[in-house]
């Protein structure tokens, strides 16, 4: 089955990150910079979760998020416009594999399409292993199968969710 939807539209689920300059303003500026990516619709998104960094200690806590997507670009176009969002937001690309940062848009799914390019590999390389990616995704779409991974609900049995709590004060 292919997944895109009615006028060619193809349902996509979007990583949000941010541990630098108020994470939380980051995200809800993010959310709002998505609703205005052309030739897409934002259809929701979860909760805000804080997260204990995964990567090089010493950075700030995360605050997570995932949003849905409905569009029509093409996986390359969506990933540029996702990029130029975390450029007006300050993302500077230091080169520090895992390093902080004031916000990261990661195109999880697009589809049921398996795509690996030099700039892009979806489904997300790491998603499956990532509570802050899961339980948010998990609340958008429970049913979700992860193309080459699994039933997202079984991934999630095996994900450790220490240091992932909701934000209590959300959007
Ligand atoms: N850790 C958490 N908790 N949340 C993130 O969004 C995140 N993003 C990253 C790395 C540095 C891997 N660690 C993270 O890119």
């Amino acid at each position: 089955m292919q997944a895109t939807g009615i006028q060619g539209e193809v349902r996509v689920f979007v990583g949000l990150g941010s541990n630098l300059q108020q994470p939380v303003q980051q995200l809800r500026r993010a959310l709002e910079a998505l609703s205005h990516v052309p030739e897409t619709r934002l259809i929701s998104h979860s909760g805000l979760y804080h997260s204990a960094p995964m990567g090089p200690a010493g950075q700030p806590d995360y605050i997570n998020a995932v949003a849905q997507l409905q569009t029509r670009l093409p996986p390359l176009g969506l990933l540029h416009a996702l990029q130029a969002i975390e450029h007006a937001q300050g993302r500077v690309r230091d080169g520090q594999r895992w390093g902080a940062r004031t916000l990261d848009l990661d195109i999880l799914l697009y589809g049921t399409q398996i795509l690996v390019t030099p700039e892009l590999t979806v489904p997300h390389a790491g998603m499956h292993l990532r509570a802050f990616v899961l339980y948010p995704l998990y609340e958008l779409a429970p049913e979700l199968e992860i193309p080459g991974r699994g039933r997202l609900a079984d991934l999630l049995q095996g994900c450790n969710k220490e240091g992932l709590e909701p934000l209590k004060e959300d959007v």
